[in-house]
């Protein structure tokens, strides 16, 4: 946690070598665009829906939007190298993709340090991400438009063993988006986490090859993950986000008014996408029960006293600037 954040730290943890960055562009000049976006996502996520009512009439204009849902142009996790080698425009992508690329991202992957939607907005509305934004964009090529609320995770698990505690979860397999930092969440909140795409995951709950998942309620509504599983433990372990990401390049050949133009229009979709996921998250817990689950709280203290010092004593935490912890923490 002392570890200094500095743009020369950056260069060296990169694994990005040799990946053409966007130096040397032309000046701003006015051209029509396609924009195209992949992401694992359903057409049906909140997210999407939000995206396509409010972003693409926004851009109109001057960009065509042209989104490419449940991974099927870029498989997950490689959509931020796409588009720093300029194959792709624009993806959402989350602090744990970030992270393989910017170590110091890794700070946005531990368990229980954003507190709720709320204190997610506030934070990445202020000073604090600065550096990291400024180096993602520097790095990568890759501008962070907007915050897209995901939602808090949950455990979402076959079988009717009852989970208290992280002890209960020793010997489940359970999950995780394929990075580092994902699956280090799963053993800091005691299971035994296993790689999955997001899209092979129902298959894998149906056929017993994993024993659960961990997504927000709304994830596991849309993509039906309540009709292969019987519970769901409310640990609210990660609120989680995803990033609109933007090729700079695309953004660099944009005139002014263009860019406000997209920007607002990222803004404004990732509100609506906010409040749906929140209104969603709100009403969902009586749809599983009705459909046959047991839902219910755990030890919540236990797996947030786990899973911190986890995080505190991990590598990750290596990587994280100085002080942030506690600036993150201090927002009210
Ligand atoms: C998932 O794979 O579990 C995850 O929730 C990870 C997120 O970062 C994001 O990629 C999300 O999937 C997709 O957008 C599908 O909702």
């Amino acid at each position: 946690m002392t570890t200094t954040f500095n743009r020369r730290a950056l260069l060296q943890t990169s694994v990005l070598g040799g990946i053409a960055l966007t130096a040397g562009l032309a000046p701003a000049q006015a051209q029509a665009v396609t924009v195209r976006m992949s992401a694992p996502m359903t057409p049906t996520d909140m997210r999407a829906v939000a995206l396509e009512e409010i972003f693409a009439p926004a851009i109109k204009g001057f960009a065509t939007y042209q989104p490419h849902y449940n991974a099927t142009l870029f498989k997950q996790g490689t959509e931020l190298e796409a588009i720093a080698r300029g194959n792709l425009d624009m993806s959402i992508t989350s602090a744990q993709e970030l992270a393989t690329l910017i170590p110091a991202w890794s700070i946005f992957t531990a368990g229980y340090l954003l507190r709720d939607a709320e204190h997610q907005k506030k934070v990445f509305a202020s000073d604090v991400v600065k550096d990291l934004y400024k180096a993602t964009e520097e790095k990568l090529g890759v501008k962070l438009l907007a915050v897209m609320y995901l939602g808090r995770r949950q455990l979402n698990l076959r079988g009717t063993k009852e989970i208290k505690t992280p002890a209960d979860l020793a010997g489940i397999k359970l999950r995780m988006p394929g990075t580092e930092a994902w699956l280090f969440l799963g053993t800091a909140l005691g299971a035994n986490p296993l790689p999955v795409a997001f899209t092979e995951v129902y298959t894998a709950l149906q056929s017993g090859a994993i024993d659960g998942q961990d997504n927000p309620l709304p994830t596991n509504r849309d993509s039906k993950f309540y009709e292969v599983t019987q519970q769901i433990v409310l640990t609210s372990h990660l609120v989680d986000m995803n990033f609109i990401a933007f090729s700079k390049k695309v953004w660099d050949k944009m005139t002014p008014d263009q860019q406000k133009t997209l920007q607002k229009a990222a803004d404004d979709a990732a509100e609506l996408g906010r409040q749906r996921q929140l209104k969603l998250e709100k009403d969902l817990e009586e749809f599983f029960k009705s459909q046959g689950l047991k839902v219910y709280t755990p030890d919540v203290e236990s797996f947030r006293k786990t899973v911190q010092k986890a995080y505190l004593e991990s590598k990750f935490a290596k990587d994280w600037p100085a002080g942030m912890i506690d600036k993150i923490n201090a927002i009210q």
